[in-house]
């Protein structure tokens, strides 16, 4: 897989991933928890910026807190630019591969173009786009939907993580200046097309036995945040028939969610995260706060789907004596991925099967904006937001060279490719 290439000037993808084993380690959860904005991500953002140097890209972060490093032509103008990169924010707890695989992997990519002579016809860049994952404030792809407009400044400057901060509050704090987010049609029209390399989340090239994939589409997915209002009360001295207990609604609830998901093929549904409050021991909880996860290939039927979700917890609510509210965080459509560009990959590598992902990314973000392709890994288990999550030094290694093979093909294409 891939053309075979001199040693890397500076390493392997393995050695990169090495360097970074360290930051954001969760003792507490296991795996990486990398939250945006935290000491953790912060320093895995300047080691970013200390590799793109030494590399001899220019680097920077933008209004949206996006950092660019870019490998110029001669020419030096930044348009129709061949953009890769991913992010290195994580999920608690999860594994040390999702996000910061792609980003490592351009690095090695760009060193193996250097190391084969290549200098760019058209831009390259690499990009770094920060709350992928939506940990902290809630909402996937908060990066890559400031600078496409695709999000409402002032709904992201409030929005609050757990310990009540605002986005405003902790971007300040960060060096980012939170009047300014949203829509940068400056850095836009720049880019002419979007490859991130990404771990597979699933089992797709190991039942395959192939180390890399061309990604096709994106499921629809989307995330709703469900409380159920009870009436909070002292565990001790409330008789059974006194209760209107939110938790046990909640639990009927949780069970419906998945009974209902169960009824569409290819559905899912998810709670990862549920929040009593006030959260005592000896307290009957006054709320409890639920975040569901949905997705399913077609969009109307995630609609669907979240609609009789809705509708059973209410009534079940009610049958509990409390009530709810159900709100929508953040939701995205199922993307295709660009079928020219993706054929122009399959061109530069042959062997690489075309595989969807259950997974959101910002290659799905920029999908309506300009061409955007994806690169999956070989996962062996297929495990993912998970400290399980693994891949082998050599699918690693592969997976670089796959990358570098489609940007050398890519670089010095027209921009709109078909
Ligand atoms: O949730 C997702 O699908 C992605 O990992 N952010
Ligand atoms: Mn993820
Ligand atoms: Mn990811």
């Amino acid at each position: 897989m891939g053309n075979s290439a001199m040693k890397p000037a500076f390493g392997t993808v393995t050695g990169l991933m090495q360097d970074i084993a360290r930051i954001g380690a969760d003792k507490h959860r296991g795996g990486y928890s990398r939250p945006v904005f935290s000491g953790a991500e912060t320093e895995l953002r300047s080691w970013f910026s200390e590799q793109a140097g030494r590399r001899g890209l220019d680097v920077y972060t933008d209004v949206n807190g996006i950092m660019w490093a870019w490998w110029d032509t001669s020419i030096g103008i930044r348009r129709d630019a061949v953009v890769t990169g991913s992010h290195l924010d994580s999920v608690p707890g999860g594994g040390a591969y999702d996000g910061p695989l792609g980003v490592a992997s351009a690095l090695i990519a760009i060193d193996i173009l250097k190391s084969r002579g290549i200098r760019p016809r058209r831009p390259l860049a690499i990009a770094v786009f920060p709350e992928e994952e939506g940990s902290r404030f809630g909402v996937a792809c908060l990066g890559s939907r400031l600078l496409t407009g695709a999000i409402d400044p002032n709904k992201v400057r409030n929005l609050k993580d757990v310990d009540g901060n605002t986005y405003a509050d902790v971007a300040a704090a960060n060096g980012q200046d939170p009047r300014f987010i949203g829509a940068d049609l400056s850095a836009l029209n720049q880019l002419g097309l979007f490859i991130e390399l990404h771990i597979e989340q699933g089992r797709g090239l190991f039942d395959l036995d192939q180390p890399v994939a061309i990604g096709s589409s994106i499921l629809g997915h989307g995330r709703w945040k469900l409380s159920v209002y009870g009436q909070g009360n002292h565990a001790g001295t409330t008789l059974m028939s006194d209760r209107h207990d939110p938790m046990i609604a909640a639990a009927k609830i949780l069970v419906g969610i998945r009974d209902a998901a169960t009824k569409y093929r290819d559905a899912r549904a998810t709670v990862g995260r549920l929040q009593p409050i006030p959260g005592g021991t000896n307290v009957i909880a006054s709320r409890v706060d639920m975040w569901v996860d949905v997705r399913h290939p077609k969009d109307e039927i995630t609609a669907s789907l979240v609609e009789s979700i809705h509708l059973n917890a209410r009534l079940i609510a009610a049958e509990e004596g409390c009530n709810i509210a159900f709100d929508v965080e953040s939701l995205s459509p199922t993307v295709h991925f660009n079928t020219s560009l993706r054929e122009q990959l399959k061109g530069l590598i042959p062997a690489a099967p075309i595989l969807n992902t259950g997974a959101g990314h910002d290659a799905g973000v920029l999908a309506s904006h300009i061409p955007t392709a994806m690169l999956f890994v070989r996962n062996p288990t297929g495990i993912s937001h998970s400290p399980e999550e693994q891949i082998e030094d050599a699918d690693s290694e592969a997976g670089a060279l796959c990358l570098a093979d489609a940007l050398s093909g890519l670089i010095g294409r027209a921009r709109h490719i078909g």
